[in-house]
């Protein structure tokens, strides 16, 4: 990756897009269309369709977005007329919530609908209720609507941006593409280096999914990095700002309290949030309450006017196994709750951030009081989405901490988390690269399917058992190109079996002919379909009748399959 700064911000000189055919062999972009009934839109929703090779296909989510595009045109504005129709309206609120809350199905709630393939009024009345969000700015007309919410499917979140030691522009739009390759549903600029408004544009503009931003980080970087030097009203002129760009959540760390911040004092690890430190700092510096906690209603106002959701920050996350679940952190939880209700109360949508570092059996709890704490009092309203960083369960596993963490978002998530913040293996050791970026998200889509399959959600199955059909069948390509990473699946098993006639092969090089458990299951089958015991089908559950029909005891039958319990 370039170190170099970009010579010049305005023309930079950007790589070549990942190509899709090429991350994708045997996909193609298909869209489906739906009209959107009270304005005669048609909407065209895209999948991505895996083509197999029994002449099958399995349509998928996709959040790669229009291909094809220079990032210097940046991409079309797909929701440009939904949004003039609402301007042309006199709309004074531009949020989700407040159209779901006048019973209004937009284009947005239905977009998103169609690629989860859930009702519409669904989406409506979650978004109604607080319990989900549509991230999407009036000024963020290229994104694709996605909805976040435990209704829904689970979602993964990527971060990257520069800082002062690494990076350029360049790189950054490199890694927004990898990342909506790779899946990320959401992204968030985190630059705190050179040229942050720079580098946010090129992304907003060509970011087919939601872009999120911490605009504590540029207020910083506007007073020279000195916290004692923000002033909420320079603090409310950089939210302004970057709503006007088009970002479409701010994480906002307001329940930083000034009260909050001793309560770190003996923590084996402190304050490991970096927006949640700047506030701090400030608040002790000044013997003043955090400005945007002062500020929160003015807050309302400005998202209410774009529609930017509240990512409700975790200024008082734990950043260690041991500090898990403590006094602070659930002090702060408490108070993202008090002003989750009052940005409900302004139609603002919001979700609230958690942690972190939490050992698994700590988990539930952390998930029960985010439950509890930030619906409405009644019950009539939320839980609001939680979006957590991770958490990681261990806390030494520097270089593989996108597993350690993986493992804590797939248990989280299961509880009901909705958006998953991935971390990378760079986590605790530097900035991410293009690379790191990839492997982080491939870990988090793992994470996310995972819980979704303990949701049930509709056809949250059909892929594992595509992938599964083909493995048992020894149809090796339709493996790779249903696997997360089709060529890096493709890469180890060609390892050791490169030839194309491996691809039809009854084994593979773990355990070669004589010992494959599948080949040795349909022979098993295969023996008794010919010997006349009336087995159904060539891979099913007549496989039973076929086994009593020969007398064998269940237990007999494990000799025949020595590798049973390997992949
Ligand atoms: C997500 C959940 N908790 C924290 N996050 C993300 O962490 C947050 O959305 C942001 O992308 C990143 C850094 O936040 P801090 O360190 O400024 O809190
Ligand atoms: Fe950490």
């Amino acid at each position: 990756s370039r170190r170099r700064r970009t010579k010049d911000p305005f023309r930079p000189d950007f790589k070549e897009s990942p190509h899709f055919a090429e991350v994708y062999p045997s996909s193609e972009k298909v869209y489906r269309e739906m009209v959107h009934e009270p304005t005669g839109d048609v909407l065209r929703v895209p999948f991505r369709r895996i083509y197999l090779s029994n002449g099958e296909h399995l349509d998928v989510y996709d959040n790669s977005g229009p291909q094809g595009y220079a990032p210097q045109e940046g991409l079309p504005k797909l929701r440009r007329p939904w949004i003039e129709r609402r301007e042309r309206r006199g709309d004074r609120c531009f949020t989700q919530m407040h159209y779901a809350r006048r019973g209004e199905i937009t284009e947005e709630m239905l977009f998103a609908a169609v690629r989860e393939g859930v009702d519409p009024e669904l989406v409506r009345r979650e978004v109604a209720a607080g319990r989900a969000i549509i991230p999407a700015n009036k000024r963020a007309p290229e994104l694709e609507p996605m909805v976040i919410g435990p209704a829904f499917s689970v979602k993964v979140n990527a971060n990257f941006g520069n800082s002062a030691i690494a990076s350029n522009i360049e790189d950054e739009v490199e890694k927004l593409q990898w990342s909506t390759i790779w899946g990320a549903d959401t992204v968030m600029d985190l630059s705190t280096g050179a040229d942050i408004p720079m580098v946010r544009n090129w992304i907003l503009r060509n970011s087919p999914v939601p872009v999120g931003t911490v605009p504590i980080y540029e207020a910083l970087d506007k007073v020279g990095g000195v916290a004692e030097d923000l002033t909420w009203e320079l603090f409310r002129d950089t939210v302004v700002e970057q709503a006007e760009a088009g970002v479409s959540y701010f994480t906002i760390h307001a329940g930083v309290l000034l009260r909050y911040v001793p309560l770190t004092a003996r923590r084996l690890t402190g304050i490991v949030s970096r927006g949640g430190s700047i506030h701090a700092k400030w608040c002790i510096a000044h013997r003043r309450e955090n400005f945007a906690y002062e500020h929160w209603d003015e807050l309302c106002a400005i998202m209410r006017e774009y529609d930017v959701a509240f990512s409700i920050g975790d200024g008082l996350r734990p950043g260690c196994v041991r500090d898990a679940n403590d006094e602070a952190q659930f002090a702060e939880l408490k108070t993202q709750g008090e002003l989750t209700r009052r940005a409900w109360a302004h139609d603002v949508q919001v979700m609230n951030e958690g942690p972190g570092h939490v050992p698994l059996h700590k988990i539930p709890e952390n998930m029960d009081r985010q439950k509890q704490w930030c619906s409405s009092e009644d019950g009539s309203m939320g839980p609001a989405p939680f979006y957590t960083l991770g958490p990681l369960v261990i806390d030494h596993a520097a270089a593989r901490d996108h597993i350690a963490s993986c493992i804590g978002a797939a248990n989280i998530a299961m509880h009901g988390t909705a958006l998953l913040c991935y971390v990378t293996p760079k986590e605790h050791l530097g900035l991410p690269n293009a690379d790191d970026v990839k492997e982080g998200l491939l870990a988090y889509r793992i994470a996310a399917h995972a819980a979704n399959l303990t949701k049930q959600l509709p056809g949250a199955q059909a892929r594992d058992d595509a992938i599964s059909k083909a493995r048992f069948e020894f149809r090796w390509r339709d493996q790779f190109n249903l696997a997360l990473a089709p060529q890096d699946a493709k890469r180890h098993h060609d390892e050791a079996l490169p030839a194309e006639a491996a691809k039809d092969a009854p084994f593979c090089s773990m355990c070669s002919y004589d010992f494959c458990s599948m080949r040795i299951t349909q022979d098993i089958r295969k023996f008794a379909a010919e010997n006349g015991y009336g087995v159904e089908g060539d891979s099913g559950i007549g496989a039973t009748a076929g086994m009593e029909a020969l007398r064998l005891d269940p237990h007999e039958c494990e000799s025949y399959q020595p590798q049973s319990d390997r992949p």
